[in-house]
């Protein structure tokens, strides 16, 4: 394997501060008022930052474009084209009022790396490409990994039939308005079987490596996770004239849904999670027992067997509360992806590369879903982490200490180095 030449790492502390910089950059597109971040899939502030990236790109000089979805890629070509690239990447949409630097840091860290190694190494034998994917996180949209779904080949334009956020504007819609124009909805748009590896870096969203105080986590799998909006549907009535026992109410309904959703989980134990991240009231009224609501759930298990297991028993028990209170019910799967092991050699070698900086690192599961969960079916895929203070993300409290983001794009960098000229 290349090793890294002693010169080339005085040229990395300068890119290194570059990355800094970078992400600071991209904060500013989508960036809220009160704090935080939001940039949702073919919005004009996501739109923006994928052109700024594109144009980043090209100004180190890599070969840039948009894909039939958006996905924008820059490539560093390589001298054997008969050789499959090398993939590094990640997602600069964000949830609601997010944090500036889940997925971000990723796609930032990764461009940049290819610029260090194109200025300072030049050629490589192997194309290296730098990709910033669409609705990974499937926040605007349910349909998350949209954008890696479509380079794998698990979405196509037929996964989005009936898609639309929650003003009514379908994902196709969107997509054609942002500039992408759908082709015939059988076809994969932007598949690709020219990847041999996929590196993603990102931070943890979670607290292992800062209790462990370790810099580097070396992602051993990613967890299961499901995916669903459930409707209850009762019976709108007068507030006034309705007597407590003769409603449907199904707010009321849904609230001990949402209840019993949080204890049996309590009950299953770690590592399950479930959670109710949004729940609408439909034309909730102060003065209206509410007639119908939607809320979504949010399961995730390394074992899947296990997380199937717990999907059905709680969907059997949302129905018995349905029925006891007269009430409808009606559930919708969106996501259902297993959990997925990282490929052992990279791994290695994102170990050995932190030995080398002397970087802490410890090997650790992923409880949050990325797009690596797309690519490790079809190539051999790995992560980097960096900490989470305070294991905070999705939130504008969320941070990470710049040694640990610059660690983090060094061993980015060497791992790259290594792929892509050894
Ligand atoms: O939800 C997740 O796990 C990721 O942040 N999209
Ligand atoms: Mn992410
Ligand atoms: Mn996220
Ligand atoms: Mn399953």
């Amino acid at each position: 394997m290349a090793e890294m030449t002693p010169t080339s790492v005085q040229e990395l502390a300068q890119y290194s501060k570059q990355m800094l910089d970078v992400l600071e950059w991209l904060a500013t597109y989508g960036a809220n008022p009160e704090g935080g971040v939001t940039r949702l899939l073919y919005t004009e502030s996501w739109l923006q930052a994928q052109r700024a990236l594109l144009a980043k790109m090209e100004g180190l000089g890599l070969a840039a474009n948009f894909d039939a979805v958006g996905n924008v890629y820059g490539k560093l070509q390589g001298s054997n084209a008969s050789l499959k690239s090398v993939l590094t990447g990640s997602h600069v949409d964000t949830v609601q009022n997010g944090g500036k630097y889940d997925g971000a840091y990723g796609v930032v860290a990764s461009l940049m790396a290819l610029g260090y190694l194109k200025a300072v190494h030049g050629t490589p034998r192997r194309t290296i490409e730098v990709i910033s994917l669409c609705e990974e996180e499937g926040s605007r949209f349910p349909l998350a990994y949209w954008g890696s779904g479509h380079v794998t080949g698990v979405r196509s334009y037929a996964s989005a039939a009936g898609i639309a956020d929650l003003e009514g504007t379908t994902l196709l819609e969107a997509m054609g308005e942002a500039g992408f124009k759908p082709a015939n909805a059988g076809e994969h748009s932007a598949v690709r079987d020219d990847i041999g590896a996929y590196i993603e870096i990102h931070i943890e969203q979670g607290s292992v490596l800062e209790v462990k105080q370790k810099q580097i986590g070396v992602v051993t799998a990613i967890v299961g996770q499901i995916r669903m909006t459930v409707v209850v549907k009762g019976n709108s009535n007068h507030a006034g004239t309705t007597p407590m026992t003769m409603r449907r109410d199904a707010l009321a309904g849904a609230a001990e849904m949402v209840v019993l959703t949080e204890s049996m989980a309590l009950e299953e134990g770690g590592p399950l999670v479930a959670t109710v991240g949004r729940l609408d009231v439909k034309r909730g009224t102060s003065n209206v027992v509410p007639g119908e609501v939607e809320f979504t759930l949010d399961i995730r298990h390394t074992d899947e067997r296990k997380m199937d297991a717990f999907r059905t028993r709680l969907l059997t028990k949302l129905s018995e509360i349905a029925k006891r209170r007269e009430l409808i019910i009606e559930t919708v799967e969106n996501l259902h992806a297993s959990p997925v092991a990282m490929h052992q050699g990279i791994s290695d070698d994102i170990e050995a590369a932190c030995a080398t900086y002397g970087f802490g690192s410890m090997k650790l599961p992923s409880g949050a879903g990325h797009d690596a969960q797309l690519f490790g079916p079809i190539c051999p895929s790995a992560m980097i982490f960096v900490p989470s203070r305070g294991g905070i993300s999705h939130s504008p409290e969320e941070f990470t200490e710049p040694d640990d983001l610059i660690a983090g794009f060094q061993t980015l960098v060497h791992v790259l180095y290594q792929y892509g000229y050894g």
